[in-house]
C-alpha cells in the first residue's frame, strides 16, 4: 500500500496588506493596497479583500487600481517587517513539524505525517496553527489539509480568507471530479484553453483523456496532468528549497513577426516577472537576465547577460529588448513563445540592507 502523507498548505490572507493594517489599525475596513505610487508608474503588490471587490489585484498598475477604486489607499511596502512576520509564522510551524517548505514569505507546505499532537489529526493541527497565528501575531492565515501538496494548495484557497478546508483521503476521488482544470498549479490561460478545445473543463473530463494523448499534446507536463486529474501528486515536502532561477513565459496565439510587437510582449512579461520576483526578493537577488525564444518551427534559443553592479534595475526593459534583438536573428523565424527570467543567488543573512533596493522595484524602470 502506498504511504499516506498528511500535508498542510498555509497561506496568509492578503499578506502585506494585513500586516500594514495590523500596524496601523485605522486602515481596517477600507480598501487598501500595498504598492508603488500611481503617479510614478507603480504596481500593486497586493490588495485587501475590500479593494478586491473593485477588481484591484496583485501586479496591476497602481494607476489602473486608482481608476477602479478611487477611494483606494496605497501604502508603500515594508519588506523587512514582512520577513520578520514570516519568520514568526515559521516559529509556530516548527512546534508541529520540521518538514516545512516555504513557497514565499506567506506560503508554506508542512508535512505533519509524523506529528503526534492532536492524535495525529492534521486538521486539528491546522486549526491550532490558525488559532495561534491569530492570537500571537494578530493576523489570519488560511489552510488546506490533504494527502498531497497539489490538493493541499487547492484546499487552502477553498475557504479563503480566514478559512480552512480538508480533503480526506477517501474524499479525493469525489473532490477532483468537479475540480476545474484551471485550479491546477501550472495550468494558465493557454493550457486551459487548449484543454477546453479538447472538451476538458474539469479534472473529471481530464481523466477521460489517455496518457499518450496528454504526453503528445503537452510533453512532460502531460504526465503531471494525468496524475493530478486523479488527485495524485508524489512530490515530497522539501525543507530548504533553493531556487536557482525564476521565469515567466507565454505562448502566443499568433506568431510574433515584428520587433514592436515583440517589445510590447516582452514588457508584459516583465510586469509578471516583477510580481513573481517580488515575492522572493527578500531571499534572492538576481545575477543574470535570461530570455528564451521558441520559433514557429519549435526550435529554440536562449540568451543571458550578467547584471552590472552599477545599481542598474534588473527589470530595465531596454536591456531585455536588446537581448531579444540579439537572439532573435539566430533563427530569423516567427516566434511562438517568449520567456523572460532571472538567474538568482540566495541572499546571506547579512544582505538585509539591500532590501531597500527592492522598494524601487515596485516602480518599474521606464
Ligand atoms: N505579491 C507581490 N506581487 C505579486 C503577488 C504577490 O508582491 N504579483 C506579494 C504581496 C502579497 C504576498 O506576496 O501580500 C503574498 O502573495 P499571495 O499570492 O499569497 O497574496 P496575498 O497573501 O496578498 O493574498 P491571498 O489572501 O490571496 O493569499
Ligand atoms: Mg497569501
Amino acid at each position: 500500500m502506498p504511504e499516506q502523507r498528511k500535508i498542510i498548505h498555509v497561506d496568509a490572507d492578503s499578506f502585506y496588506a494585513s500586516v500594514e493594517t495590523r500596524e496601523n489599525p485605522q486602515l481596517a475596513g477600507k480598501p487598501l493596497a500595498v504598492g508603488g505610487r500611481a503617479d510614478r508608474r507603480g504596481v500593486i503588490a497586493t490588495a485587501n479583500y475590500e479593494a478586491r471587490k473593485f477588481g484591484v489585484h496583485s501586479a496591476m498598475a497602481s494607476a489602473r487600481a486608482m481608476a477602479l477604486c478611487p477611494s483606494l489607499l496605497i501604502v508603500p511596502p515594508h519588506f523587512e517587517l514582512y520577513r520578520t512576520v514570516s519568520a514568526q509564522f515559521h516559529d509556530i510551524f516548527r512546534d508541529f513539524t520540521d518538514l516545512i517548505e516555504p513557497l514565499s514569505l506567506d506560503e508554506a507546505y508542512l508535512d505533519v505525517s509524523d506529528c503526534e499532537q492532536f492524535q495525529g489529526s492534521a486538521t486539528l493541527v491546522a486549526a491550532e496553527i490558525r488559532r495561534r497565528v491569530r492570537q500571537e501575531l494578530d493576523l489570519t492565515v488560511s489552510a488546506g489539509i490533504a494527502p498531497n501538496k497539489f490538493l493541499a494548495k487547492v484546499a487552502s484557497d477553498w475557504e479563503k480568507p480566514d478559512g480552512m478546508f480538508t480533503i480526506a483521503p477517501d474524499q479525493v476521488a469525489q473532490f477532483v471530479v468537479d475540480l476545474p482544470v484551471n485550479k491546477i498549479n501550472g495550468v494558465g490561460r493557454v493550457t486551459a484553453e487548449k484543454l477546453r478545445r479538447m472538451g476538458v473543463v474539469s479534472c473529471g473530463d481530464l481523466q477521460g483523456v489517455e496518457l499518450t494523448a496528454l504526453v503528445k499534446r503537452f510533453g512532460k507536463y502531460g504526465q503531471r496532468l494525468f496524475d493530478v486529474a486523479r488527485g495524485i501528486d508524489k512530490r515530497r515536502v522539501q525543507p530548504s528549497r533553493v531556487r536557482k532561477s525564476i521565469s515567466v513565459e507565454r505562448t502566443y496565439n499568433e506568431d510574433i513577426v515584428a520587433m514592436p510587437a515583440m517589445e510590447s510582449a516582452l514588457d508584459e512579461l516583465l510586469v509578471e516577472l516583477a510580481g513573481r520576483f517580488l515575492k522572493i526578493a527578500d531571499r534572492y537577488f538576481p545575477t543574470k537576465r535570461v530570455i528564451k525564444i521558441k520559433y514557429s518551427d519549435f526550435t529554440q534559443t536562449t540568451l543571458e547577460e550578467t547584471l552590472g553592479d552599477s545599481g542598474e534595475p534588473w527589470n530595465d526593459p531596454q536591456r531585455f529588448h536588446r537581448l531579444v534583438a540579439t537572439a532573435w536573428p539566430r533563427g530569423a523565424k516567427p516566434v511562438r513563445l517568449l520567456g523572460a527570467g532571472l538567474r538568482l543567488q540566495p541572499r546571506g543573512e547579512g544582505d538585509l540592507d539591500q532590501l531597500s533596493l527592492f522598494e524601487d522595484q515596485l516602480e518599474p524602470a521606464v
